[in-house]
């Protein structure tokens, strides 16, 4: 043993008694160190087996946490992991006819003017000029707005006098005629040669994401290559958002860091398309900066590098709306105008508003095309906007 080598060493000349008590006040000693160190290492073990069993559960903690983060924030954008795996079964059930949806999607707007306008129209035996003003206010408080509303009176009375309507019951036509008119103003289809870009834009919650989502699905079942840039660096939740539709579409999703540069993605992006000979690239861009001034001069500089890099490509820029917000609807579209060149209006949340007479005002003071309307949370809720489809939906009983 160790110990006795060492004992011998030191007590060469020392008779064996001494070596033995001395001997054993050593062992002694030494046990005690020994006991003393491995008392110590016992501890040690199980400080660190405390420290390793924290460890995990610190790393599980933090997992957890990410996840509860993940769901919440998720939560936060209405759209949980959940809900998509849910949604996805839908997808097989039949399919509702375009008009039957766009129908059904207006059905709180159609109620909320034909209602009003009906109620005036009943009380009148006879068109005068008091009935025209009943009618102005009726649609002003459907979210037609002013400008617009006063501008349909003015359609509707040169329309009764030219044709010289004196019953009451064939005003409703003339009107429907009249907001036809308006929806049917320079209607031109949407045309995406290949390749084109999608820039969409819009404040925070309106359905910037679920739009590109949902074009994405359209694009994809018309047989295009369809691919998505996250240019919303803003939250980390917005590019994982876009990335559950890329998934969702089986479409590829160009992405950087959280906070980094979304011209930058968008140049990365670009790249992709053309490299790769995509056909469409969607993509999508903060709601919300620091400041409006930096959101503008965001897009400016998104707009600048697509106009730089892809100048072959056809480019839309697509302003989303969202229909519940009725009149600041186009508050919003004359802030927008000032910095973007803004080629056409997506409409969403018409599903479940009263307020979707707001397309009529949109399309009559804005000068913008309307290309789609949302109509539900789906991923097929998107509809092209057809002007006949919308007026027919609006009016037919
Ligand atoms: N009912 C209904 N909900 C919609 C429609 N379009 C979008 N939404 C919902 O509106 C919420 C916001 O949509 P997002 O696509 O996250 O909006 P966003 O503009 O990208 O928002 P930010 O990224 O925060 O700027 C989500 O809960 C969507 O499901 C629609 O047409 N109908
Ligand atoms: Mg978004």
């Amino acid at each position: 043993m160790a110990l006795f080598d060492f004992l011998k060493k030191k007590n060469n000349n020392t008779d064996e008694a001494e070596i033995l008590s001395e001997g054993s006040e050593e062992i002694d000693e030494l046990d005690r160190l020994e006991d003393e160190e491995e008392l110590e290492d016992l501890e040690k073990l199980e400080e660190y087996e405390e420290f390793e069993e924290n460890e995990n559960l610190s790393e599980k903690y933090i997992e957890n946490e990410a996840a509860e983060e993940e769901v919440i924030e998720e939560e936060a954008d209405g759209e949980t992991t959940e809900e998509f795996s849910e949604e996805d079964e839908p997808e097989a059930a039949p399919k509702t006819g375009f008009f039957a949806k766009i129908k059904a999607g207006l059905t709180k707007t159609r109620d909320n003017i034909m209602s009003g306008v009906d109620n005036v129209l009943k009380s009148f035996v006879k068109v005068d000029e008091e009935l025209f003003e009943e009618l102005e206010e009726t649609l002003i408080m459907a979210d037609i707005g002013v400008e617009t509303s006063v501008y349909i009176i003015e359609q509707l009375r040169d329309r009764v006098k030219s044709e010289r309507i004196t019953d009451v019951s064939e005003v409703k036509t003339a009107l429907a005629d009249v907001i036809s008119e308006i929806l049917d103003k320079d209607e031109q289809p949407l045309e995406l040669p290949s390749p084109s870009v999608i820039l969409v834009i819009g404040v925070n919650g309106v359905g910037k994401t679920t739009t590109i989502g949902k074009l994405a699905h359209n694009y994809i079942s018309e047989g295009k290559s369809v691919l998505l840039a996250a240019a919303d660096t803003f939250r980390a939740a917005a590019i994982d958002q876009l990335q559950i539709w890329g998934d969702r579409n089986g479409c590829e999703v160009i992405k950087h860091q959280e906070n980094s540069d979304p011209a930058a993605v968008v140049f990365d992006a670009v790249q992709a398309a053309r490299a790769r000979k995509t056909d469409l690239l969607i993509c999508d861009t903060a709601g919300r900066l620091h400041n409006k001034k930096n959101l503008m001069n965001e897009l400016k500089k998104i707009a600048g590098i697509i106009e730089r890099e892809y100048s072959q490509a056809h480019t839309e820029v697509f302003l989303v709306l969202d229909a519940t917000t009725g009149q600041n609807a186009i508050q919003q579209a004359k802030l927008f105008k000032e910095t973007a060149d803004i080629s056409g209006i997506v409409l969403t949340k018409l599903d479940g508003t009263a307020k979707g007479g707001i397309v009529i005002a949109i399309k009559n003071e804005m000068n913008i095309p309307v290309r789609f309307v949302g109509v539900g949370e789906g991923i097929d809720d998107l509809q092209p906007f057809d002007s006949k489809d919308f007026a027919r939906a609006l009016f037919e009983e």
